[in-house]
């Protein structure tokens, strides 16, 4: 497809359709990320020919999936609901190996359809947005690269990821460590040799559980720095064949009908029946079959009082708690690994393969940084309150500056000159998750307080792109040059953010969910952050829908810089 130049104000000097996309200096779209939600905005943006573009701090595509490396690292969903379905042909040819993809596929995935769209010269990697910052006279965003470039562009999409600023424990020494040392974020591409080698993994989240069920018997040694543990339950991956593929795609229709269906966007349905209204015998019945099935169906497809009331989810937290009991052959290990400070589900549910069994390994120790802390990193290892450790390699495990901690890194500024880090300062506000009052042209597909987060990923992205391309061809329509959420419905998205919490047990939770992390300032505990939107997809897309069919009530529109109407008609008709 031809590549049109859609600047429409005297600013855009490159009008040269041979020039290559680094040397533009105006865009109508300026796309930040070339993750799950870039590459899908992307997708849509040149569909509809607009002159638009991708950056990214990385040397090429896939977000996530471009990043995390570390081995272990796959999908919780379901892997054919966690493609893109936008495209027939996309999903009759790709074959998803197995049921929970790992990272080398699912980036291979990402690469096939940025190749087979021809999406590639639309992104520019090494490319790290530094600052944006509005021009009220001209309705633009006048936008800084690392690379020293300013560009300018009517609209600013940021797709920059919920968990994509990893952090690092608060230790001293860290430097100091004449290993080899890294986050799992930032795992090396090339293979790390850790055969025989003295490795100690800290943290014990999501990551860290599929970290090392899959390198407990490839090390020599392993060490765990745990300070909490997590509930986990088991993934139950296996491959999927030549014939379950062909039926998956037969069926495609209904899974994705399916995952629109359900609050969290995955095929795991609610048991919507009373959690007292059956027996006790009865719900055994369902958390025996639900534990042994694939995925998060025991967190999922579990009755729905587990997420609200203490004393059911204390009775699940309870069977689960045994479940590990079970497995794990040292009762005293096995304590530590049950959590007593927070009832299951409450956090995000890691899913794991063989976590459990690896501490029943002679190669394999749990150190409890609850009861003996970590004082620092040594030259040779690190040091907790009761002794000193070697080591070959130092893991951090250690989790994210998660939902607005990509937001807070960059220098945004909207009208006024306030910067979007300082409004976001205690806890994030806007509206639907996608728009912020006082940053007009600003557009979040999977912003804070989006249902993306929340859900199976890919699902809330297409949502959130679906939405704000709508809202998009609606001010090009029209001609309008500016689109702002009113204060008012920020307030009340907001409002209705923070209530959907109110009735959740996770509010109470010292997770990601509610903006701790022990490491950022500002994020420790006891400071609660309404970062999702708890209500579920089909509410949240409900309600999106009806903003839209209500001419985007909440969202003011003006045309201060007037486009031509014949750049404005080559982009809507292309
Ligand atoms: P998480 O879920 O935030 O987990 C981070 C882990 O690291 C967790 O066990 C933390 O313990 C531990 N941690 C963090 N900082 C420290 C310090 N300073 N010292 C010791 N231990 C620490 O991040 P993940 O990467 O595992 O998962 C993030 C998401 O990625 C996941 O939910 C998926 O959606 C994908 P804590 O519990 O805070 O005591």
């Amino acid at each position: 497809m031809k590549h049109k130049s859609a600047d429409i104000v005297d600013i855009g000097k490159n009008r040269d359709g041979n020039m290559t996309e680094g040397s533009k200096s105006h865009y109508e779209v300026i796309v930040v990320g070339a993750g799950v939600a870039g590459i899908y905005q992307i997708k849509r943006l040149v569909d509809l020919g607009i002159d638009a573009t991708v950056l990214d701090s990385a040397a090429d595509l896939g977000g996530t999936w471009y990043w995390n490396r570390y081995p272990g690292c796959r999908f919780d969903s379901e892997s054919y609901t966690y493609g893109y379905s936008f495209s027939r042909d996309l999903l009759d040819e790709w074959h998803w190996k197995e049921r929970f993809s790992g990272q080398p596929e699912n980036l291979r995935y990402l690469n096939h359809v940025a190749d087979k769209f021809n999406l590639r010269r639309h992104m520019q990697f090494n490319c790290k947005l530094e600052a944006m910052h509005f021009d009220e006279a001209r309705d633009l965003w006048r936008v800084k690269v690392g690379d020293g470039r300013e560009l300018t562009c009517r609209f600013v999409v940021l797709a920059v990821g919920l968990l994509s600023v990893p952090t690092m424990p608060r230790l001293e020494g860290i430097d100091s460590f004449k290993g080899r040392s890294f986050h799992t974020y930032y795992w090396p591409h090339e293979p790390v040799d850790m055969a025989g080698k003295k490795v100690a993994v800290i943290g014990t989240g999501a990551t860290g559980i599929q970290l090392i069920g899959e390198i407990a018997d490839k090390v020599g040694e392993l060490t765990v720095f745990q300070r909490r543990p997590n509930w986990s339950a088991p993934l139950n991956n296996s491959p999927i064949s030549d014939e379950e593929m062909a039926d998956i795609r037969a069926r495609y229709d209904e899974i994705f009908a399916a995952c629109a269906r359900t609050p969290g966007g995955f095929l795991h349905e609610p048991d919507r029946r009373g959690f007292y209204d059956v027996s006790r015998e009865e719900r055994l019945r369902l958390w025996d079959r639900l534990y042994d099935e694939p995925g998060f169906g025991i967190w999922l497809a579990n009755f729905r009082e587990i997420f609200m009331n203490e004393a059911a989810n204390a009775e699940l937290s309870e069977y689960i708690a045994e479940r590990i009991c079970r497995r794990v052959r040292d009762l005293r290990v096995a304590e530590k690994l049950i959590p007593r400070d927070h009832g299951f589900g409450v956090q995000r549910l890691p899913l794991e393969t063989d976590y459990f069994e690896a501490y029943n390994r002679d190669n394999v120790h749990l150190v409890d940084i609850g009861e003996t802390p970590l004082l620092r990193v040594t030259e040779k290892g690190l040091r907790t309150t009761e002794r000193d450790y070697e080591f070959d390699i130092i893991v951090y495990a250690t989790g994210f500056d998660a939902i607005t901690g990509a937001y807070d890194r960059i220098d945004i500024r909207g009208l006024g000159g306030e910067t979007l880090a300082a409004k976001w300062k205690d806890a994030p506000s806007t509206f639907l998750g996608m728009l912020v009052h006082g940053f007009p042209n600003l557009l979040m597909p999977t912003g804070p307080q989006s249902a993306s987060a929340s859900t199976n990923f890919p699902r809330g992205i297409e949502n959130g792109v679906n939405w704000c391309m709508g809202l998009l061809q609606y001010i090009w329509d029209r001609g309008y040059t500016r689109a702002e959420a009113t204060r008012e419905a920020e307030q009340r998205w907001t409002a209705h953010v923070v209530k959907m919490y109110e009735i959740m047990l996770m509010r109470k939770a010292k997770s990601w969910f509610t903006g701790y992390n022990s490491n950022v300032a500002g994020h420790e505990e006891g400071t609660v952050r309404y970062f999702l939107y708890n209500g579920g997809t089909p509410k949240f897309v409900g309600i999106i829908n009806d903003v839209a069919a209500n001419g985007y009530e909440g969202i003011v529109f003006g045309s201060n810089a007037r486009p031509e109407p014949e750049a404005l008609r080559t982009r809507i008709s292309a």
